[in-house]
């Protein structure tokens, strides 16, 4: 499996799936999620009112993950995840790695091959970046599985890179 950083927008990454940090009403939303609803045209939110009005009537709750059509993306599938909102007060870090844990599970099941992550929950959701990127290489390294033979995290900006660098760094 390869594992690599990538500096940029993940909407413009060609690979099997490409995972939205999305909120739980999948309709769309600010960073990740409106750049790829954007990029990807009506037919992703097509596909995300269908996911509401079937088995998805209450949402998507946070940690899991559901696929979609990628629409007009270089992608086959965008996977659709809810990162949790950072607390203080709370540990919430499980929550976190369920997010690519699923995602992964999604991708497997789907049969993808690469799959492109954003820094899950460090945007709008207010996560720590090195503690989001910790999370976010510890678990791939142990979740991810045939066939997905590569993953990208796609980092916008130095200290996304960098925290991501640090945590690939850490023995596996
Ligand atoms: N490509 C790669 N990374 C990006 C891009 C992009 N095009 N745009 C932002 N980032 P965020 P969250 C980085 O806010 O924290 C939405 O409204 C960004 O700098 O997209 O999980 C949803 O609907 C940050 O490091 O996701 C939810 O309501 C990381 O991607 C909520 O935001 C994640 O930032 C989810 O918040």
């Amino acid at each position: 499996m390869t594992l690599e950083l990538v500096r940029g927008d993940i909407t413009a990454q060609h690979v099997d799936a490409i995972v939205n940090a999305a909120n739980s009403s999948l309709l769309g939303g600010g960073g990740v999620d409106g750049a790829i609803h954007r990029r990807g045209g009506p037919a992703v939110l097509a596909d995300c009112r269908r996911l509401r009005a079937s088995h998805y009537g209450k949402g998507l709750a946070t940690g899991r993950a559901v696929a979609t059509t990628a629409g007009l993306l270089d992608a086959r599938w965008v996977i659709h995840t809810v990162g949790p909102v950072w607390a203080q007060s709370e540990d919430r870090s499980e929550l976190l790695a369920s997010c690519y844990r699923e995602s992964l599970r999604v991708a497997r099941e789907l049969g993808a091959k690469s799959v492109a992550f954003p820094a899950i929950s460090t945007g709008i959701f207010g996560w720590p970046m090195d503690d989001g990127a910790r999370i976010a290489v510890r678990t791939v390294r142990e979740a991810v599985d045939a066939p997905v033979a590569e993953v990208r995290f796609v980092l916008f900006g130095d200290d996304a890179y960098t925290a991501f660098e640090r945590a690939l760094a850490v023995a596996p």
